[in-house]
């Protein structure tokens, strides 16, 4: 049992994590977990955290600060390239707690530790590469540079379907440009937080650098946006917390990122590979049980080829084992929550009252009580019902009869959302013309509307973020400022 946890009754508590220390919230209050493929099983106890405790957090940060700032860039990613090592080290044990935790499968959580390990090593790279630019001068004999510097302290509020990537894509590019971080992570999957700060702690980071403050969003998330020592908040989460943030962020004059929810669309068109395309929607749909803000949730398809499609989804859909995602053979496991539960069997009833047609699913599943939900698929779907408009998050996908790829492409853009979207087609011209002309921040040709590569920008348009987009290169603009200097050397 590793030393930092301390215990109550049987079960461990896990601790908040404050200029180097892990220490009790000052509630006094503890968040039970359960098991959402077990709901009797507990999984521990995690801090309740108060505004105080918060903002003691980010005077520790604050305090940090300098010393962060004053180490190399170069020795800043040496730390993170260990990280990276010890997180993989560790991959079995935290993908465990993480499964356990919120129920998405053990292969979708060791996956997710192990993208967490590379993006780590990106960023550690990152700490080599230019940190600023040299312009030319109108005036003769004057250097003019462009230098990036930190922003200053970050506050990191991260949502519990991605406990271990989300967090890391935050954190590793905050903390390799030389910001300290405040670290607020979902709820639900507060100790797999725990374990993924213990990695950054054995990795050698110095005290006050990461500071990890578990509780509720809604009593400790204000303050992490408007208290005056934080310098930027990049956030993952729901449309209504992320509107908050942004009003919060602007009126105290903070930077912000915004990643949000999607609707995201497939266009399955006549000269597509059909079984390819099958495959992939079933995929983008169902993987983590559809608890991904990139899911695939609706999909426009060719009239011509409406009922060959629903038949290959079927298929597909019928492939699908259920179970808790510890078990070997399984491919998808629970929802994550009670909540979740009741909002996703919520949509699926109102597709059945709103005239959708049930094509496969659409019930629950009684296993040791968890929160299962079968994989459901519904067709013949209009543009105005819920489950075409609003985000489920979870394994429900709608599919819809389109005369042609300009109705498909004026439904799919018709959306307040704008993160994700595929398109499947053998036409060069159709392909292009969809890259061009879907209103999202990421396109696949023949690919599942999910999924992200650490060197590439990750985000969406219209209502799905605001702000710099995360990950690769983008990540700069957000995690560092523009200091221009001037430098005069011929004094005489
Ligand atoms: C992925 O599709 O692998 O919360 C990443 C989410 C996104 C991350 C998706 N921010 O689902």
């Amino acid at each position: 049992m590793n030393e930092y946890l301390g215990r109550v009754n049987i079960v461990t508590n896990y601790l908040n994590f404050i200029n180097g220390e892990w220490v009790s919230a000052s509630s006094g209050e503890k968040h039970e977990h359960f098991n959402p493929a077990n709901p009797s099983e507990s999984i521990g106890f995690t801090e309740v955290s108060t505004v105080g405790d918060v903002e003691k957090a980010i005077e520790a940060a604050k305090a940090a600060s300098a010393g962060w700032k004053a180490m190399s860039s170069v020795n800043r990613g040496e730390i993170l390239r260990k990280a990276a090592d010890i997180l993989e080290e560790r991959a079995d044990d935290i993908a465990k707690t993480a499964t356990q935790e919120m129920g998405k499968r053990f292969i979708e959580t060791k996956g997710e530790a192990l993208r967490g390990a590379s993006i780590l090593r990106y960023y550690a790279q990152e700490g080599m590469r230019k940190k600023g630019e040299v312009l030319p001068s109108a005036a003769n004999g004057t250097t003019l540079l462009a230098v990036r510097v930190p922003v200053g302290v970050v506050a990191a509020i991260t949502p519990w379907n991605f406990p271990i990537a989300i967090p890391i894509w935050k954190m590793a590019p905050a903390l390799v440009f030389g910001n300290p971080v405040v670290w607020k992570p979902g709820q639900e999957t507060g100790i797999t937080a725990t374990k993924v700060a213990k990695v950054f702690e054995d990795a050698g980071l110095p005290a006050g650098v990461l500071n990890l403050v578990l509780g509720r969003g809604s009593v400790i998330g204000d303050v992490l946006t408007t208290h005056k020592d934080v310098a930027a908040v990049t956030f993952t989460g729901s449309n209504a917390v992320g509107q908050n943030i942004a009003k919060l962020a602007t009126a105290t004059g903070k930077k912000f990122q915004l990643e949000l929810g999607g609707k995201n669309p497939a266009v399955v068109l006549e000269d597509a590979n059909l079984d390819l395309a099958a495959r992939l929607v079933v995929d983008g749909a169902m993987k983590q049980t559809g608890q991904r803000c990139t899911a695939t949730s609706r999909a426009y398809v060719e009239a011509s080829i409406y009922d060959e499609f629903v038949e290959k989804v079927i298929e597909y859909a019928d492939k699908i084992t259920i179970g808790d995602g510890l078990q070997d053979g399984i491919t998808m496991g629970p929802v994550a929550s009670k909540k979740q539960f009741d909002t996703v069997t919520g949509y699926v009833q109102k597709g059945k009252d709103e005239g959708a047609e049930l094509l496969y699913g659409g019930s629950t599943l009684d296993i040791n009580g968890g929160y299962y939900i079968e994989p459901t698929i519904f067709g013949n779907a209009t543009h105005e019902m819920s489950i075409v408009n609003e985000e489920i998050f979870g394994p429900v996908v709608a599919l819809m009869k389109v005369a042609d790829y300009d109705e498909a492409l004026q439904k799919a853009n018709d959306t307040i959302y704008g993160l994700s979207a595929a398109v499947f087609t053998d036409s060069l011209e159709k392909a292009f013309h969809f890259m061009e002309n879907s209103e999202v921040g990421m396109v696949q040709i023949n690919g599942e509307t999910g999924g992200a590569e650490p060197q590439a920008p990750f985000g969406g348009i219209k209502s799905s973020g605001q702000g710099p987009k995360e990950q690769g290169q983008s990540a700069v603009e957000f995690f560092t400022t523009n200091k221009t200097v001037t430098i005069n050397p011929y004094t005489k």
